[in-house]
């Protein structure tokens, strides 16, 4: 092709194309961190924004543990949220596992959205952490003022106010439970977005694997069903998933700390382990949109929140320049 034929070809190629024109228009993607302290309320909005139920939500602070991708696709913008663990004082070696994350999403975002609790006024240690963990990023940042449904007015304008001063990022008002305010959000987000290709499919909402939220279903059912340091204290994960069969069969290994902590999650005469994989069942067939058998196996793990290798194991990225 000589350059003198080139428009005319490329006007003739356009002709004879039979896709819709919007394929011709530059689609946008980008990776959109959703960080903050525990329980500001990341995993709701990421589920807002996607319209699922995607990443497990509960009132305790610490259920997100690693990071949850959701996708959302609108016309030429391809959002790729990226939902982590809260922004933490770390204590153990999962705690430093789950602020890796945190701080990794920060590093690979294209655009931060700082969740922020409005329900409690800032103190000098959200202050501290949320500004060393932005520190990560040269991403721009926006800050979604979450929880206004609940919040007192006098909270909400304190968060303004500090986000202006120690930020200079504009804020939303939002309620990631109640939906409001969260169209002129992802309007913003879409703006936000660079120039680039799709890297999944348009109709995909999760990158991660079924197992995964399988397997989370039920930390969410625990979160929900037990107290004190239990909730803290398990993990779990699919050692068998045969979707062939029907019902599909599910069996998951749910690890403890300690033998004594077994008793206490199995309960008298097994109620507590029944009650358990009731709900948790329930929940995986409405995710899975299919009949399951799911079948739990209590194990103690000793320590396993403090082992290295143990972490390894289940899944979780531990920062390499760690020496515990
Ligand atoms: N009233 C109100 N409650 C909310 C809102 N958003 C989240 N919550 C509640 O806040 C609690 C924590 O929500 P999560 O989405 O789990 O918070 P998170 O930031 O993901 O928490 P971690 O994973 O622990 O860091 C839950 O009880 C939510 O129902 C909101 O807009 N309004
Ligand atoms: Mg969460």
């Amino acid at each position: 092709m000589t350059p003198s034929n080139d428009t005319e070809d490329r006007s003739n190629e356009e002709h004879s194309k039979s896709e819709p024109a919007a394929l011709n228009q530059a689609t946008r993607t980008g990776y959109v961190a959703l960080v903050g302290r525990p329980n500001a309320g990341k995993s709701t909005l990421l589920n807002c924004l996607i319209g699922e139920h995607l990443s497990i939500v509960t009132p305790k602070a610490q259920t997100t543990w690693q990071r949850v991708t959701g996708l959302l696709t609108i016309e030429q913008d391809q959002l790729i949220f990226l939902d982590t663990p809260g922004i933490l004082e770390t204590r153990d070696l999962l705690q430093r596992a789950m602020l890796g994350a945190a701080l990794e999403a920060l590093q690979e975002a294209d655009v931060v959205l700082l969740v922020i609790d409005t329900q409690r006024p800032p103190t000098d240690r959200d202050a501290e952490r949320i500004l060393s963990a932005l520190k990560e990023t040269s991403a721009p940042v926006l800050a979604a003022l979450n929880k206004v449904d609940e919040a007192p007015l006098p909270v909400v304008e304190a968060w303004d106010s500090w986000v202006e001063s120690e930020l200079g990022a504009p804020t939303y008002r939002i309620s990631a439970l109640t939906g409001e305010g969260t169209d002129e959000l992802l309007g913003v987000l879409r703006e936000r977005l660079p120039e680039g290709p799709f890297l999944y499919p348009a109709d995909e909402i999760a990158s991660d694997p079924v197992r995964f939220f399988v397997a989370e279903l039920v930390r969410e059912t625990i979160f929900e069903q037990f107290r004190q340091e239990i909730p803290y204290s398990v993990f779990c994960q699919v050692v068998e998933f045969r979707e062939s069969q029907d019902p599909v069969y599910i069996q998951m290994n749910v690890y403890v700390e300690r033998k004594s902590q077994k008793g206490m999650l199995i309960g008298k005469n097994g109620t507590a382990i029944r009650a358990l994989g009731e709900v948790s069942r329930q929940k995986i067939e409405t995710f899975l949109g299919q009949s399951v058998y799911l079948d739990l196996w209590v194990k103690p793990l000793r320590a396993w929140r403090k082992n290295r290798a143990y972490l390894g194991d289940l899944g979780f990225r531990l920062p390499p320049d760690d020496d515990t």
